[in-house]
């Protein structure tokens, strides 16, 4: 890193930060009860564990800085500002979803707040994050795309053709690599050759480096770091955070391959915990007023649950507004989308 990290924020900006991270964990601790119920379909990845990783980035960028994601984004979405009933009623499925409730918990997107969305597809999020990076360039606004992926991502040929345009062209983007230590159910050092991912970008005369994502303040340091080498240097940037989710790959993975000791040794740094310590610490915050901030965010998903729920379901014949370009044919042999 070639500057000091900026200063530690004021007062009001670290209550916000750890009024998000309680938010995020609040809400995924939710949507797991909803998929249980049987009010979620398909998939459902969550976060928990990674609050501080999602926080530290949001919170270190401009609001229309544009971001990517993968399929564990509910927490983008909310850092960014996303209404959580939205947010919930697309995890449903209902027509009040934030996009419509056609996206699902994969495929949240909302372009008000510069959020360019959750993708399926490994990696697939980062070629886009280049074309948005090209495109602040071209235009000259002072952008810095963002794009957050897995260590497992990082394996994808595609993020090393981005690594190497991102150098040659010089785009104005960071490229954040969330090694949380699995993809899916592999351990890294069954899938990596070289235990560190940053020095991949590194080869193509990117900057990067790598920090602790379980501790909000070093991420977001890095990532005011990162986003200032990209918008005020115009060179991109490459930062991985070492981090850690607690809950299976998704919600259909019973987590039997890790070990128990494993979760626990990482549970003890979990970073609302050390957060918490750091404001009662430095006097920022008291007791009370956690427990009030804790109750408000409690309220805030119960609300964000409620309505989605009471929200309606996407009328069968309107499913697939939006989504296909041609009319929608339920006649599969003589279907519009069949046709040459
Ligand atoms: C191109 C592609 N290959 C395989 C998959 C199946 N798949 C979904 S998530 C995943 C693991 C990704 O791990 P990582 O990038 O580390 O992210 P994490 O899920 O740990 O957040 C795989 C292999 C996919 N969705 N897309």
């Amino acid at each position: 890193m070639s500057a000091s990290p900026p200063p530690v924020p004021p007062p009001d900006e670290m209550r916000d930060i750890f009024r998000t991270m309680t938010l995020i964990r609040r809400f995924e601790e939710r949507a797991a009860e909803e998929y249980m119920a049987g009010r979620i379909g398909g998939f459902l990845h969550l976060a928990i564990g990674e609050e501080a990783a999602i926080v530290g980035t949001v919170s270190a960028l401009r609001a229309d800085d544009p971001l990517t994601s993968t399929y564990r984004e509910h927490g983008q979405a909310l850092a960014r500002g996303t209404d959580p009933r939205a947010i919930m009623a697309e995890l449903l499925g209902r027509a009040t979803g934030i996009c419509g409730g056609r996206g699902g918990s994969m495929h949240l997107m909302d372009l008000d707040r510069s959020f360019y969305g959750g993708y399926g597809i490994v990696g697939g999020a980062v070629p886009l994050a280049l074309g948005l990076g090209w495109a602040a360039r071209y235009r000259g606004t002072e952008q810095v795309s963002v794009t957050m992926f897995g260590e497992g991502a990082a394996n994808q040929g595609v993020v090393s053709e981005c690594f190497n345009m991102a150098g040659l062209w010089d785009l104005p983007m960071v490229f954040l690599i969330l090694n949380n230590q699995y993809g899916m159910g592999t351990p890294v050092e069954r899938a990596a050759a070289a235990e560190d991912f940053f020095p991949r970008a590194a080869a193509y005369d990117i900057e990067s480096w790598k920090v602790d994502g379980m501790d909000v303040l070093a991420v977001r340091a890095a990532l005011s770091e990162a986003a200032r080498l990209a918008r005020d240097e115009r060179r991109p940037a490459c930062v991985e955070l070492l981090a850690y989710r607690y809950r299976g790959h998704s919600m259909s993975d019973p987590d039997t391959v890790r070990a128990a000791e494993e979760k626990e040794r990482w549970q003890a740094r979990d970073p609302l915990v050390t957060f918490e310590r750091v404001l009662l610490g430095e006097g920022i915050m008291d007791g009370d007023g956690i427990a009030a901030m804790q109750a408000e965010v409690a309220q805030v998903v119960d609300d964000a649950t409620a309505f989605a729920q009471e929200s309606p379901e996407v009328p069968i014949a309107e499913l697939a507004d939006g989504v296909y370009a041609q009319p929608w044919n339920d006649d599969a042999r003589g279907s519009a989308l069949m046709r040459p």
